[in-house]
């Protein structure tokens, strides 16, 4: 079946055996290793590494066993492009849509790297937010005989067949961003990606140490909505249980309301609009899961006369947003948004080097996740903690939003 992969339906509780599979698969709440990198890289019983260190340079990799230290002083746009010098490589990139500045990023990103300068080919597909779009797109690949197929897969069912005609016809595929849930692990190389439930949990951490800044906030209720992204996105997945697991521990959280916006401005804004019709002033917390959502999510605050900010005592809404796309920080630095959570869209660069590396037969980590940071600009909360492992939260200049790269 065919998932709509928009705001079609409604789920706050996982069916149970959705849950299970996500707890199998790995895509649940890490355990955080003792002796490897902060959380969730390591210990999901799977094959992992950070991109910055396993496949930051050309030529091979070496035997880390997902065990290398990361890097800390990783930037993902600066890591090295992988120059293809050998015969001009086909590269079918099925993109999801346009929806989001995240989204923009990260095609521009693919389109920057896959240049017939750098030895590629690039065949865009713009999806517009249709998995069966994605699904045709593959098929296209196919047709044309490409080298290499990377998806970024709207939502993470739906995929087997597909992907298994792309094995069939001996083209390896790479998923980036995103997740695919398939029965047969092998029917894509490599995944890349960010960990979508560890941002919600630093998320949620953030929120939990701010609070504890407010003695005019303890012990009140803390009324909380969730504007959720795609359904069935792992990045809507990974978010939307952080917050719900998150509100289970604090009995004066409440989760008022969660509602789809799709990752897009204007249905961030209607939703919210709604939600402020229905909840009114018990809003304190708006948990919005991507930048342009919380755009959205702020113009509906000002045209209900509502301030966004941290001074939840004096009635302000204090907006949590993810992505730490350009214009989200501007924001945040602002205090409209009061944590923006980064999530990396610049993949151009280490696909390129997965690429390489697979030209060469090198054995690579099925999963790879992305390290990313935290931003504020209420200083109260320097680091947070999650499952054991600290996280710094990075205070907001505008130098910092000067050089930023989307
Ligand atoms: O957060 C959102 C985009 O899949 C991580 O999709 C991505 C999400 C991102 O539209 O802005």
């Amino acid at each position: 079946m065919l998932s709509a992969g928009s705001c079609g339906r409604k789920r706050l509780i996982l069916p149970a055996f959705l849950a299970a599979v996500l707890l199998l698969s790995g895509c649940g709440k890490g355990s955080g290793g003792a002796d490897g990198p902060p959380d969730t890289l390591q210990d999901r019983g799977e094959e992992t590494t950070e991109l910055s260190s396993s496949l930051s340079g050309s030529g091979k990799e070496e035997e880390t066993g997902g065990k290398e230290k990361p890097r800390t002083d990783f930037h993902m746009n600066e890591e090295p492009i992988a120059v293809n010098r050998g015969e001009q490589l086909t590269i079918g990139f099925s993109q999801i849509g346009a929806e989001s500045d995240w989204r923009l990023a990260s095609s521009a990103s693919m389109e920057q790297v896959f240049t017939s300068d750098n030895g590629y080919n690039l065949i865009f597909s713009d999806a517009q937010q249709k998995q069966e779009n994605q699904i045709k797109a593959i098929r296209e690949f196919i047709g044309q005989d490409v080298d290499y197929i990377i998806l970024d897969p709207m939502t993470e069912y739906g995929w087997d067949s597909s992907l298994q005609e792309a094995r069939d016809a001996g083209i390896p595929v790479i998923i980036v961003d995103r997740e695919v849930k398939v029965e047969d692990e092998d029917l894509y190389a490599v995944w890349a990606g960010s960990d979508f439930r560890l941002e919600g949990d630093r998320a949620c951490a953030w929120l939990e140490a701010y609070l504890e800044t407010l003695p005019a906030m303890k012990d009140q209720k803390i009324g909380i909505v969730d504007v959720q992204g795609t359904l069935d996105a792992s990045a809507q997945i990974g978010r939307s249980e952080a917050v719900r697991e998150a509100v289970k521990k604090h009995e004066n959280w409440e989760l008022l309301d969660v509602e789809c916006g799709d990752f897009v401005q204007a249905k961030g804004r209607e939703v919210m609009e709604q939600m402020l019709r229905d909840y009114g002033s018990r809003i304190n917390v708006v948990y919005c899961e991507n930048d342009n959502m919380a755009y959205g999510v702020l113009e509906a605050l000002e045209n209900a006369g509502m301030k966004a900010g941290g001074d939840l005592a004096s009635g302000e809404v204090l907006v949590i947003s993810f992505d730490a796309a350009r214009q989200g920080l501007e924001k945040t630095l602002q205090g409209e948004i009061a944590v923006d959570t980064e999530c990396n869209p610049l993949y151009g660069p280490i696909l390129s080097r997965i690429i390489m590396a697979l030209e060469q037969g090198d054995e690579l980590p099925k999963r790879n996740y992305f390290e990313e940071k935290q931003f504020s600009s209420l200083g109260t909360v320097t680091e947070t903690t999650v499952n054991g492992s600290a996280y710094p939260v990075v205070l907001l200049t505008e130098e910092l939003i000067q050089n930023r790269e989307y």
